[in-house]
């Protein structure tokens, strides 16, 4: 028996073997860089994630999503065929046949309504290569108008705040190696403990330095717990706390006369506006005792250096262009933006939220930032396409507006790549059934996802372990993805998808890419000279280096730092943004029938609409379902029990989700995760009040009800005696 055994080992270890895949984590903003190591004894095969520190940013860490990222990938649910919809059940068919009749259903859908009749729908985990060609696609090959994509609902606010007063959209002004020498970061509807853990580092060691750290948010999170301060407001509210907060500094000498002399616009307008700011009445409005204001404006008022963060909790609301400008303001007034250890920042969501905005997937933009709005513009895109000018569509319309124009039949054929919108849209019912009207739906994906479900035809893509490519993290900082596992035959990466369907559509001399690295190059064209320059940055230079952007030439070092000596509007100065009382919060939405507000957000373990958490068991089993956050008093006034499902409703659908009792959260308010599709997706209840500049729907603050789901019985008073 011995002798069996020892022999079992030998034989064990001879056909053991061990693979190191270098790679980059496939969620967050912060692109952690790991390796997996595949681990192969006779068949079977263990998955081990290690970090290494290829990454600056990330510096040699990395999250339990990102330890376990791999799970979905090796996941049997995985589709690797494409498939067809024959009589409701989808059907594996070859490649050919699919794109053939993918092309011939979106001309047919064209010959009858015209070319805007079919849509294109992007994601921003897509790398900058598939997110250039995908606005391509949609410009030369379908020759519509109408693309956009899921980061309308992620950047679009920090990106319209950010344009408007800096001239340029990048996540942060300034490397996160700043951070531990500021002496005074404001948090605003950020939960970086959460959302981005890996860079909480850098946030500890500033407070270890010295720094006061305010947190604002209506709930406890991992985030508040660096906090000195944490402000509560009520959802909604915080462009009046940003006023209250300027009004403090400006009343009380904080601010840097010689800064906003020299290097803004604007601020005498907004000074005299500002003096009809009444503390007490701000105070009212966000719920955040006028002291705990006070607190908070002198602490940034008297730190040398400064930053200030935000994220969707301040962003995702109908004012929330509105709401960062005035944060942006405070940074301004104070002069604590360009240069070391001051400056301000809206942290990007997705693994390529950044490049993901950049490079021609939103309704009105062309490569590198180009407006297609702008003749020089149009005319560098159209002559490197090889089209004429005038064949080069217009802008189209938003993420969500392409649901309505789906709902309204003017959309008839739609093709995803990368999003989940049935799951991600405000208005949720009502998205379904816009979906539901089209004539076409094309989902690329590596899952039948909610969406995916719904298509005529889906096409299985490479995940992150097989797709090389560039990504740009939440510092501008571009970064070159390697992909060393070999991916199944039948599945084709993204670009290749658009190359052969380009061709099926007749546009396939445009297309004429074999390579990641190749469309790379003519990215590197496209960006040349504009604000998003790409141009100095090659695979060669990535392979050993990241590089933030602007880079102009291949000498250029990348710009770590922004607005050092002028900002990027034409006379260099930033711009403050004024005062606009239409913009301030709306109370009368709450009443009766919905007297309670919903915001909604993130769990540490998913990831977005789950379609790649919940397929990864470790992750799944940290958290299995969706909970709504409730405060007990308030639970109690609604006769809710913990841990019972309860019927969440808004004007526009009903959520059945276990309540979660946590004295952690305002009392006015809910939360829920939106990680979960079908009943337990709580964009069912989200309205779809958008922002009037940028179209960010309002995740963050719904007016809901909420009520047991069982009617319980009367409690029967049992006599005394009997049983
Ligand atoms: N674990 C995990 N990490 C992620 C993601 C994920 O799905 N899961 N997604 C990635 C993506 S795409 C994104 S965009 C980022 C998002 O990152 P964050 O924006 O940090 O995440 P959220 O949970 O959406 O919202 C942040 C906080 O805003 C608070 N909040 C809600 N309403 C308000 C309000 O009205 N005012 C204020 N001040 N705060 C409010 C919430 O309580 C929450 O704690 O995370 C990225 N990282
Ligand atoms: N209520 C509420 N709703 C929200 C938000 C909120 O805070 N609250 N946040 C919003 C935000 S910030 C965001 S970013 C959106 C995101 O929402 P979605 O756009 O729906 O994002 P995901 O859930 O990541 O969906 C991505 C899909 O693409 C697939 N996928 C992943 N990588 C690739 C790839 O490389 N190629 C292809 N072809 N497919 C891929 C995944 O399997 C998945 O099915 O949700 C928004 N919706
Ligand atoms: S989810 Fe974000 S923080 Fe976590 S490992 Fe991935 S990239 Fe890093
Ligand atoms: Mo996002």
């Amino acid at each position: 028996m011995d002798e069996f055994l020892k022999h079992f080992r030998t034989k064990q270890l001879e056909e053991s073997t061990e693979k190191v895949m270098s790679t980059q984590c496939p969620y967050c903003s912060v692109q952690c860089t790991m390796d997996l190591i595949e681990d192969t004894v006779l068949t079977n095969k263990r998955f081990k994630s290690k970090p290494n520190k290829n990454s600056p940013t990330s510096g040699g860490r990395m999250c339990i999503k990102g330890a376990n990222a791999h799970q979905h990938v090796y996941n049997d649910e995985r589709i690797t065929r494409p498939l067809l919809k024959i009589d409701g059940e989808f059907v594996p068919v070859p490649w050919e046949l699919a794109s053939e009749y993918i092309a011939k259903q979106f001309q047919s859908i064209q010959h009858s309504y015209g070319n805007d009749a079919v849509g294109v729908y992007g994601g921003g985990s897509l790398t900058n290569e598939v997110t250039y060609l995908l606005g391509k696609f949609a410009r030369v090959a379908l020759k519509t108008k109408h693309i956009d994509y899921n980061g309308r609902f992620c950047m679009s606010a920090a990106a319209a705040a950010s344009n408007a007063a800096f001239g340029i959209d990048r996540g942060l002004s300034n490397s996160l190696q700043d951070i531990p020498d500021t002496n005074c970061l404001i948090l605003a509807g950020t939960n970086i403990g959460d959302c981005q853990p890996t860079i909480v580092p850098y946030f500890r060691q500033a407070k270890k330095n010295g720094a006061y750290i305010i947190v604002i948010d209506p709930r406890e999170t991992a985030t508040t717990k660096l906090a000195d301060l944490h402000l509560k407001p009520k959802p909604g509210t915080d462009a009046s706390l940003a006023q209250g907060l300027l009004k403090i500094l400006i009343d009380e000498g904080f601010i840097d006369s010689e800064f906003i002399a020299s290097r803004t616009n604007g601020y005498k307008e907004l000074a005299e506006d500002l003096s009809s700011v009444n503390l007490l009445r701000v105070s009212e409005v966000t719920g955040v005792s006028a002291e705990d204001i006070i607190t908070a404006a002198r602490k940034y008022g008297e730190a040398q250096n400064g930053f200030i963060l935000t994220a969707r909790g301040v962003e995702q609301h109908a004012n929330g262009s509105y709401t960062v400008g005035q944060f942006i303001n405070m940074a301004l007034a104070t002069g604590k933006i360009g240069r070391y250890g001051s400056g301000f920042g809206s942290i990007t969501g997705q693994g390529n939220g950044q490049g993901g905005r950049e490079h021609g997937q939103k309704a009105d933009q062309l490569p590198g930032y180009r407006s297609i709005e702008d003749d020089e513009d149009r005319k560098i895109i159209a002559d490197l396409w090889e089209i004429n000018e005038s064949d080069l569509p217009r802008k189209g319309v938003s993420a969500y507006e392409m649901i309505e124009k789906m709902a309204e039949g003017e959309i008839k054929g739609l093709f995803v790549m990368g999003s989940n919108p049935a799951v991600s849209n405000p208005n949720g019912v009502y998205t379904e059934h816009a979906l539901k009207q089209l004539d076409y739906l094309v989902v690329a994906d590596m899952f039948l996802s909610e969406t995916a479900r719904m298509a005529d035809l889906v096409l299985p893509v490479s995940s992150y372990l097989e797709n090389e490519g560039t990504l740009t993290n939440l510092e501008g900082r571009v970064t070159l993805r390697k992909a060393e596992k070999p991916m199944p035959k039948t599945i084709k990466h993204d670009w290749e998808i658009l190359c052969d369907l380009a061709g099926y559509l007749g546009a396939g001399e445009a297309f004429d890419f074999s390579s990641a690295q190749a469309i790379f190059e003519e990215l590197r064209l496209a960006t040349k000279g504009a604000t998003a320059d790409y141009y100095g940055i090659s695979y060669e230079r990535l392979s050993h280096e990241t590089i933030c952007w602007p880079c102009p030439d291949e000498q250029h070092p990348g710009t770590e730092r922004l607005f050092d000596s002028d900002f990027a509007h034409a006379d260099g100065k930033a711009i403050f943004t004024p005062l606009d009382l239409k913009n301030e919060v709306d109370d009368t939405m709450i009443n009766d029938e919905y007297p309670l507000l919903l915001t909604t957000g993130r769990l540490m373990s998913h990831y977005l609409t789950g379609v790649q958490t919940r397929r990864s068991a470790d992750l799944l089993k940290r958290e299995k379902e969706p909970l709504l956050d409730i405060h007990p008093d308030t639970a109690e006034c609604y006769g809710i029990q913990d841990k019972e499902l309860v019927e969440l409703k808004s004007s526009k659908g009903t959520v059945i989700i276990r309540a979660n009792f946590t004295k952690s959260i305002r009392k006015d308010t809910l939360f829920a995760p939106f990680h979960w599709g079908d009943s337990q997706s709580v964009n069912r209840v989200t309205q779809p009040r958008l922002d009037p500049v940028c179209k960010m729907p309002e995740f963050k603050r719904t007016e809901v009800s909420v009520v047991p789901l069982v009617e319980k019985a009367p409690i029967l008073q049992v006599p005394e005696g009997k049983t």
